[in-house]
């Protein structure tokens, strides 16, 4: 199963999404399995964050809406420092509305997230077609702005879904059928979806090979007074068999926040590597 397989072996798959792939392919190379959460308010922030932590991750997740002055200057920004320092962009728009409204969600507005961020999510409750809405969309953008390739943000010029399946908070209301459905679809759009937002890998039939990255992560136990839930990358990657950490008051409280980055790399790839060698 995907679970003692090294991110090497599962990025030669041939089924991948190119986007998969080379994600897999990142992670195995750079060796980090670390994904920050970019929770911060300016430009400026956003950008000292990406520039701290970049060596030390494979993705820098983003929430574009609490970024109180986002515009050209973050994108142009983001797309240099993720280029120069070899990380995806996640948003986290977690989008939940008819195929018709994604797509605008997607493409327009002043976020227009499609022209920064590779990978998005998004939740199955309003059904299935949010899936091919999203897919449509991303593959008119790349097409509309071919000739400008810069606004596409670093190559890979490729767009991908996770699909959020589970969450990390107390008394979520999302049930293992909800979470199975997840699953179901995503193998039915292999081609757009390269795997979830979880707190474990939900990959069961030897040929499933998708991505799971798991928020809710610190180096201890615990959580905050508005019911988020940590578990330890030890628990996260060892025992639950996820891909990815993602990882934000841990680093961003941090007083050295590079610091706290390279110590979260280093649980984060222990683990796996405990967990692929046995
Ligand atoms: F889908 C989810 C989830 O289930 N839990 C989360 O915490 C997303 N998140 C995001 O991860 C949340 O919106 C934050 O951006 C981040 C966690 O931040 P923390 O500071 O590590 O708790």
């Amino acid at each position: 199963s995907s679970s003692s397989k090294t991110y090497g072996e599962r990025s030669e798959d041939p089924d991948l999404t190119p986007l998969a792939q080379y994600l897999l392919r990142l992670i195995h190379l750079k060796q980090t399995n670390l994904c920050v959460s970019a929770d911060v308010h300016t430009t400026l922030e956003l950008l000292q964050l990406a520039e701290d932590v970049g060596d030390y991750i494979c993705v820098l997740k983003t929430h574009a809406d609490i970024i109180d002055d986002f515009g050209d200057k973050t994108i142009r920004g983001l797309n240099e420092v993720s280029r120069r320092k070899k990380f995806l962009i996640f948003e986290d728009r977690k989008f939940g509305d008819i195929g018709s409204t994604l797509q605008h969600q997607y493409t327009r507005g002043p976020l227009a997230i499609v022209k920064w961020a590779s990978i998005v999510n998004a939740a199955l409750f309003p059904g299935p077609a949010v899936i091919p809405a999203l897919a449509d969309a991303a593959r008119r953008a790349i097409l509309a702005h071919n000739t400008s390739m810069a606004e596409l943000g670093p190559p890979p010029y490729f767009r991908a879904l996770l699909l959020l399946a589970q969450m990390s908070s107390a008394g979520n209301l999302f049930t293992p059928e909800y979470t199975q459905q997840c699953l179901h679809h995503a193998r039915q759009n292999k081609n757009f979806v390269m795997g979830f937002i979880a707190q474990q890998s939900l990959n069961k039939e030897a040929d499933d090979n998708f991505i799971t990255m798991t928020p809710g992560v610190q180096l201890s136990a615990g959580g905050d007074s508005m019911g988020q839930q940590y578990n330890t990358p030890q628990k996260v990657i060892g025992e639950q068999c996820s891909d990815i950490i993602i990882v934000g008051r841990g680093i961003l409280a941090a007083r050295d926040r590079r610091r706290a980055a390279h110590e979260y790399r280093k649980q984060g790839w222990l683990a796996y590597q405990e967990r692929v060698r046995s």
